[in-house]
């Protein structure tokens, strides 16, 4: 057998059907899944509709972390309604308080060698734990958590080698910022990352992390870093020794491509407004006045990195004009801060303390002033996200984070003298805010909690073989799902209510589109990347109730792009990119939709102006069946 990098290792040893043929579609055995107050009550929901009679993975998990502002009834509700399922399921659920989903699995559940299919993008942080770790919508989990393998185009893989060492006040995070300086937003699409090289010696599993949860941003699947002592001692650290196995590319391993980082030679780094991959480094971005330093969110909020920016801030006091706040990434981590008094400097310094959260990450609080400053250790930066149209984020390490709150002004860290800290022998987990399964018979007897906020599932039919309607909105290169579906706090606290949600579609880009779209059979017009970022299935599904039939972009987001396919929205990719500027918004098109097999060229007839365009529905075999039936539940449904 010839040499095996990880990532084919852990493909094989969880294929359920296909080859490991890079294109082809693979089905993978799912170990456990993950999902949240904001994916979670769809998945739930559409776990309901499919019918499965319990949670057939190793362990599935409900977090709440997202919204828990609960400013109406609406959160709290869906909190509950989570909880029921879990109990009435055989799920685990993790209550608000308990932390950020991806800090807490890892430090709880990811085990090295498992597969972990997450309805959220930045399920990829496992992949530090040498997990497969991928992020999806919320009907992919469902259809796991019932036990089904997850399908998809089998990946490339990219071998990134690390070498060198990174210098002191250079962190993981310029490691992550560098990843995307190399590639871009969608640089990583159709690739897996897998990391390797003498360097990882030197970066412990929350600096994987980081890593591992920033490489969605580059639009890979997912990223995997190796097994090793690092592993083994974070896991003793919290008494999952057990949980541990030594796993490892073989010498020599081959990648689909490949690329050498010598941590050495990197500097802090900042992802400038308004994309991830707008990286500079921070000596580039002279006097830049900061007007807000928030610290926290599933990239950069562990033990070590607050008692980084502790260690930073002691004895200092923030400047008056600047708002710093920060948000433990668990309960675990808060609880150890407590522990070794970092909590009482971080007060002493003038930071406020949030909750254990997403908080700011997700625009839930902390909006910046009109047109203000902040900077963040978060992982995107996109328009409005935080709560604040004309807000300018910075997306830093810890590090440049704490000195630049001191000083008022974006500072490269390595102006100050490099901090160390030291982490605890062991910190054993506690897992008293996390509700493990219980007994079938008290299963049985467990009731739904289902708020007034709680909908059904929207149920959708087969397209018609002649498709027409009209261009209700033109858009450019990579539109998010944040510019689709936006976050915030009450937007968020819709997302069991597919009606409610469904009037904000499109919210800051075009206010009057809901309105619109409802009236005729809608076509989308987009260019490259389109729906890159967060894995809100919402910003399919809503479009879908709405009535949009097909979005023919350049290219598509991949977990976008299977949320289209799960809700029977035609992804079409045109051909000759040149004519994209011509089918304009208001134009009536139509496309013959008589065969809706994988590979497709389908005909795109512009009724307004006469022209005709090709567009190719790229999908695999099962995603031309679920589109064929209306999507995917109405395809299960029908193959029942
Ligand atoms: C995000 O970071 O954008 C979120 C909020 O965690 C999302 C989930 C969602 O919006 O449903 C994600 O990354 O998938
Ligand atoms: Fe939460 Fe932000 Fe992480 Fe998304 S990126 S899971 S909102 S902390």
């Amino acid at each position: 057998m010839s040499a095996s990098n990880l990532t084919k290792k852990l493909l094989q040893s969880h294929l359920a059907s296909g080859e490991l043929v890079v294109g082809q579609e693979i089905g993978l055995k799912i170990d456990q899944t993950l999902a949240h107050d904001a994916t979670g009550q769809m998945a739930a929901l559409q776990f309901e509709a499919l019918g499965f009679p319990r949670v057939a993975t190793k362990r599935s998990v409900f977090y709440v972390d997202h919204n828990i502002l609960q400013t109406g009834f609406e959160n709290a509700d869906d909190h509950a309604y989570l909880a029921s399922m879990a109990r009435k399921f055989g799920a685990w659920f993790s209550k608000a308080g308990n932390g950020i989903c991806h800090q807490v699995n890892l430090e709880s559940f990811s085990r090295p060698g498992d597969t972990l299919l997450g309805a959220d993008s930045h399920t990829t942080t496992g992949g530090a734990v040498a997990e497969l770790a991928i992020g999806v919508g919320g009907l992919d989990v469902a259809v796991a958590m019932g036990g089904t393998p997850f399908y998809f185009p089998c990946p490339k893989i990219l071998g990134i080698e690390l070498t060198g060492s990174l210098r002191p006040m250079v962190r993981a995070k310029d490691l992550a910022l560098e990843v995307l300086r190399l590639l871009g937003v969608a640089g990583g699409r159709g690739y897996i990352l897998e990391f390797y090289g003498p360097a990882l010696q030197s970066l412990s599993v929350t600096e994987r992390a980081t890593v591992a949860n920033m490489s969605v941003e580059t639009g890979a699947i997912t990223a995997i870093f190796p097994s090793d002592e690092n592993t083994r001692q974070f896991l003793a650290q919290r008494g999952r020794e057990a949980d541990f196995q030594p796993l490892a590319a073989d010498p020599g391993a081959e990648y689909d491509s490949h690329i050498v980082i010598d941590l050495s030679t990197l500097e802090p780094l900042a992802a400038c407004p308004h994309s991830p991959g707008h990286v500079k480094k921070v000596a580039d971005i002279p006097d830049l006045a900061v007007d807000q330093v928030a610290i926290g969110s599933c990239t950069n909020s562990s033990l070590e990195d607050l008692l980084s920016v502790a260690a930073i801030l002691r004895g200092h006091k923030i400047p008056p004009q600047v708002s710093l706040v920060i948000a433990p990434g668990s309960r675990q981590v808060y609880l150890e801060l407590a522990r070794q008094g970092a909590v009482a400097d971080l007060i002493e310094t003038g930071a406020r303390l949030m909750e254990v959260a997403c908080g700011f990450c997700n625009g839930v609080g902390q909006a910046p002033k009109t047109n203000g400053v902040s900077l963040r250790t978060s992982n995107r930066n996109f328009p409005g996200r935080s709560g604040t149209p004309s807000g300018n984020l910075y997306l830093v390490s810890p590090e440049t984070a704490a000195v630049s709150a001191l000083r008022g002004v974006l500072t490269d860290p390595r102006e100050l003298k490099p901090v160390s800290v030291r982490l605890p022998e062991k910190m054993p987990l506690d897992l008293s805010l996390v509700i493990p399964p219980v007994s079938l018979t008290e299963a049985e007897a467990a009731v739904i909690e289902r708020g007034p906020n709680i909908a059904p599932v929207p149920r959708f039919s087969p397209p018609p073989r002649l498709l027409e309607g009209e261009v209700t909105l033109a858009l450019g290169d990579n539109v998010t799902t944040d510019d689709i579906l936006p976050a915030g706090a009450h937007i968020l606290a819709l997302r069991a209510n597919i009606p409610a949600i469904s009037r904000y579609i499109f919210n800051n880009i075009d206010p009057t589109y809901p309105e619109r779209q409802k009236k005729v059979p809608g076509f989308i017009v987009a260019g490259v990347n389109y729906g890159q970022g967060s894995s809100r299935e919402h910003a399919a599904l809503a479009p879908r109730y709405l009535g949009l039939a097909a979005v023919i972009a350049l290219s598509f987001a991949r977990i976008y792009k299977a949320n289209l396919c799960n809700f029977g929205i035609l992804p079409l990719e045109l051909v000759n990119p040149s004519q994209k500027d011509e089918l304009a918004q208001g134009h009536r098109l139509a496309v013959d939709l008589s065969d809706l097999s994988p590979g497709q060229i389908l005909t795109i007839r512009d009724l307004s102006s006469g022209i005709e365009a090709q567009a190719r529905l790229d999908v695999t075999d099962r995603q031309a069946q679920m589109l064929k039936a209306g999507g995917l539940l109405a395809w299960m449904a029908a193959k029942k």
